[in-house]
């Protein structure tokens, strides 16, 4: 290997070890998904569609893009999958695509309310291809509002509603979606990526039920590769979903990641894959309210899934940016994040997002968030003190020795 190369990922791999992660969309794969994704199912090349394909020597793929489909659908109870799309992104433009025609309107959850780029951002192919409404959180309680989503919905007269969120942390009544999607004619499509593990074990409203089709990443709380799927009942919409991914608007899908999809769906399956999710609430209700005691303001109040918005600046007057500075150097993993009525740009924000799924995964139950949650709140307050981050960085370093990534 390129010593170069070879360097950055033993780097990578320390880092991973010794950091304290709370991005809340990443998690750490079992080894049989790494194993899959590192696999010489690479090598080939699988244009279209099991026995369907463009090329010779597909019976081994074929197995494993049947497998990923049987395990999707019976994880979500859903009639369809689509298996192939390289990501999350890949997966909603399919959507948009399938359903919609250039220009046609839609409504999504406004990004620095919690939204994501492809639910109609003005900078991403969502906001330039369609004309996007964003409706945003309520200024009060700083959740969903349905009326008022309802409102904006028979003003506006869409052809497609989304719903979904990349930041937000309560519950989302897909049910309340769907009311308002058929009273106005419109398409509801759910984005469940932040939330499918926990759909998955039963601890979230399934969109299925609800939405006329429904994307998702597979990398977040679901703990499989990186990448897309798309799920719908609708017979009519997979026939649409399937042209569009391929020819429409991808060549060979990566069937090394499929593979590890398929794996990955076998997993969430299992019993202790229910365990799993259940630790992952819990832990994040204890790290929320250990803050909220340390003082901060956690956006909307707590949370009821994976993750938490942490308004920094209300409390200490630093910014998201400085938080995930000052947190970076004693090994904790977090991101900046917009919170609702930002006052600061998106490069420096008011807020930082913390979650929960990948320490979970490394093991750590109620009393490492609680012990975390204090860290945090230390580190913060006492940004300008070399020797209490020194501390702090070892106490770290500590709790993640006990907890190895990989075995
Ligand atoms: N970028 C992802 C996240 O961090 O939530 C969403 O796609």
């Amino acid at each position: 290997m390129d010593p170069r190369i070879k360097k950055a990922l033993e780097d990578e791999t320390k880092r991973q070890q010794n950091n304290i992660e709370l991005i809340a969309s990443e998690n750490y794969v079992s080894k049989s998904i790494l194993a899959l994704q590192g696999s010489i199912f690479t090598n080939k090349y699988a244009e279209g569609y099991p026995s369907k394909r463009y090329y010779g020597g597909c019976e081994n793929v074929d197995v494993v893009e049947n497998l990923a489909i049987e395990y999707a659908t019976k994880l979500f109870d859903a009639k369809y999958a689509n298996v192939q799309p390289h990501s999350g992104s890949s997966a909603n433009m399919a959507v948009y695509r399938s359903l919609l025609s250039p220009g046609d309107k839609v409504m999504g959850l406004n990004l620095s309310h919690g939204g994501h780029l492809t639910h109609g951002n003005p900078v991403n192919f969502s906001g330039l291809d369609y004309e996007f409404i964003a409706y945003n959180l309520d200024p009060e309680t700083e959740m969903l509002n349905y009326d008022e989503i309802r409102r904006i919905a028979l003003k506006e007269r869409p052809q497609m509603i989304v719903a979904g969120a990349s930041a937000y942390s309560r519950f989302i009544d897909f049910e309340k979606f769907r009311d308002i999607a058929h009273e106005v004619g419109a398409y509801l499509f759910v984005d469940m990526a932040h939330i499918a593990g926990l759909v998955a074990a039963g601890y979230h409203q399934n969109p299925v039920y609800y939405a006329d089709v429904v994307s998702s990443t597979t990398h977040k709380t679901l703990r499989g590769p990186r990448g897309g799927i798309i799920l719908t009942n609708n017979e009519e919409i997979i026939k649409k979903i399937n042209k569009t991914i391929f020819p429409g608007i991808q060549g060979g899908p990566l069937m090394h990641v499929i593979a590890a999809k398929a794996e990955c769906f076998y997993e969430a399956l299992q019993p202790e894959f229910k365990v799993y999710q259940e630790q992952v609430l819990k832990n994040a209700k204890v790290l929320a309210k250990t803050l909220q005691e340390e003082g901060f303001k956690i956006i909307s109040g707590g949370t009821d899934n994976h993750l938490m918005l942490v308004d920094v600046k209300s409390l200490l007057g630093i910014t998201g940016k400085d938080a995930e500075t000052i947190l970076d150097q004693i090994h904790i993993t977090v991101n900046k994040n917009t919170i609702p009525n930002e006052t600061e740009s998106p490069f420096k924000t008011s807020g930082i997002r913390l979650g929960t799924p990948a320490m979970t995964t490394r093991g750590l139950k109620e009393a490492e968030f609680v012990h975390i949650g204090h860290i945090i709140a230390k580190a913060l307050k006492n940004k300008d003190d070399q020797e209490v981050l020194k501390e702090l960085e070892k106490e770290v370093l500590d709790l993640t020795s006990r907890f190895p990534i990989y075995e």
